[in-house]
């Protein structure tokens, strides 16, 4: 595979594991996932966690993953690259995985003493996207082994945490979010 194949394959994969972050913190809030709960004195999740905005990331992700399998074909042959198509449980797992991702930082943001909306450099940029690789390699290994080769895997890993800090960084600044990270 060329460079543009894999910058492409990489990108266009990882987008269903992209938006949730983003619908999360467009669609969020109401009653938070850990209900309240403490461990240790602290938050087990905190307030930013919630139930509403975990679905909205997940549906959100998922709907973007059918859309992209409609435009496949043509955005394919404009850029001259095959794309790859995602199968149901890829559609469903990029999402939730990013999600679970995020949620899991959040648990060892609260067991570390980190407030909500702290920052934890690396493990802020980097949760959902390994969230999202693990659970898509577990409901879709087949998928997951041809489309994430190790080249694409490398631009996965340095690329993202690139776009996560623009997208923040414009999320903060159109006031949608409360820090820019
Ligand atoms: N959000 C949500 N549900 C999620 C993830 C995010 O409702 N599963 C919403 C919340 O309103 C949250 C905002 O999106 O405040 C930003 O998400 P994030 O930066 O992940 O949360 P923080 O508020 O910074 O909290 P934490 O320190 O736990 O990451
Ligand atoms: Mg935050
Ligand atoms: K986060």
């Amino acid at each position: 595979m060329g460079l543009l194949a894999v910058v492409a394959t990489a990108l266009w994969a990882m987008l269903p594991a992209y938006v949730p972050n983003n619908a999360a913190v467009l669609f969020g809030g109401g009653p938070p996932i850990d209900g309240g709960r403490t461990m240790g004195g602290r938050r087990l999740l905190g307030d930013g966690k919630t139930w509403r905005g975990t679905a909205a990331g997940w549906v959100a992700g998922a709907a973007l993953g059918v859309l992209l399998n409609a435009v496949r074909d043509p955005v394919g042959e404009v850029i001259g690259v095959s794309l790859p198509t995602f199968p149901l449980a890829a559609l469903l797992a990029l999402p939730l995985g990013a999600m679970l991702g995020d949620i899991g930082a959040s648990f060892l943001k609260r067991r570390t003493g980190r407030e909500r909306g702290a920052p934890f450099p690396g493990v802020d940029q980097l949760d959902f996207v390994v969230g999202a690789l693990l659970l898509t390699a577990l409901a879709a290994p087949g998928w997951f082994a041809d489309t994430f080769t190790l080249s694409v895997l490398a631009v996965v890993v340095v690329a993202t945490p690139l776009l996560h800090v623009l997208t923040n960084a414009i999320a903060y600044l159109l006031g949608l979010k409360d820090e820019p990270w």
